[in-house]
């Protein structure tokens, strides 16, 4: 999915120009600090593939430990519902990877056409994991042996989840504590960001990142967070319904600065 850049400490994203525009705002608001370096536009050699060019984000640090939490209660776009309402595609796939976790999630109909529509999956996916209550959910995890687990769609619960974290921070501690004081600074710089101000932030998550020394966490993965309408205005925890525009993501930074909290206790 991703390639070394150009440059040393870099990476190449498949472009999108969605994402990009995020990121050229980003470099210029309060959030600059927390999300990777934007370092422009790549093509590759024979002209066809374009790329952002983003800093590696785990350069500094030695056989990490790499976490990726998607934030926000809801993980796909209005506009991806208002389609689905005009013209459900049916996504054989999506009825595939639903019957791998759980054969009895579809409906009888659903089981008849053996296919689902997109918001019908996402929304199943966000109420088996942790994300239609805590705001948040685990996506993956990398130990630093280079092992790696994606195994987290049914991770739902909060003691579930500070089990999962607790495997992630293991022999490392240390990290506890560096994660709580980031998310701290996080949230508390959320307020004041003119980008958070302006956008539904979906499908975006916190990566953690740490190894025997340090620990950091940044925002990345913006390729779905949208400019809001010129009516609109969102404060980021309110319910989502139809039409509000609302993401949930303030819910998921406070659960999950929670949740650390609870573990540092322990
Ligand atoms: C995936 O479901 C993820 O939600 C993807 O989001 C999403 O891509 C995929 O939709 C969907 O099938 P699983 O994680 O259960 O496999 P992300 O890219 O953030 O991981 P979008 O395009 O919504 O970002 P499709 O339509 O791309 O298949
Ligand atoms: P996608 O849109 O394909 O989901 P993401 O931007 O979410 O792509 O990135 C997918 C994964 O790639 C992340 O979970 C993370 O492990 C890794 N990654 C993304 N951006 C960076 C970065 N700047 N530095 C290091 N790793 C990154
Ligand atoms: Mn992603």
């Amino acid at each position: 999915n991703f390639k070394a850049g150009p440059d040393q400490g870099t990476i190449l994203k498949k472009l999108s120009a969605k994402e990009e525009q995020c990121f050229k705002m980003l470099m210029n608001d309060a959030l600059r600090p927390y999300v990777p370096e934007y370092k422009g536009q790549v093509t590759s050699d024979d002209g066809e593939c374009s790329y952002i060019q983003l800093q590696d984000l785990l350069g500094d640090f030695n056989s990490p430990c790499v976490m990726d939490c998607k934030i926000g209660v809801r993980t796909y776009l209005e506009e991806e519902l208002a389609k689905a309402k005009e013209n459900p595609k049916l996504r054989k796939d999506m009825y595939e990877k639903m019957i791998q976790i759980d054969a009895n999630a579809p409906t009888e109909e659903e089981h008849r056409l053996k296919a689902v529509t997109k918001p019908r999956y996402m929304v199943w996916r966000e109420t088996i994991s942790s994300t239609a209550t805590l705001g948040f959910r685990i996506e993956g995890i990398r130990k630093s042996d280079g092992s790696s687990s994606k195994d987290f769609k049914t991770t739902k619960t909060r003691e579930q989840v500070i089990k999962a974290f607790s495997e992630f921070t293991d022999t490392c501690s240390h990290s506890i504590p560096k994660y709580i004081q980031r998310l701290q600074a996080i949230k508390a710089i959320l307020e004041t960001s003119e980008f958070f101000k302006g956008h539904e932030v979906i499908g975006s998550s916190l990566l953690f990142v740490h190894d025997r020394y340090n620990a950091n966490v940044w925002l990345i993965d913006f390729a779905k967070s949208l400019p809001l309408p010129n009516d609109i205005k969102i404060d980021h925890s309110s319910c989502w319904n139809v039409g509000n525009h609302e993401d949930g993501y303030l819910i998921g930074i406070n659960n999950l600065i929670s949740i650390f909290v609870t573990m540092l206790e322990k």
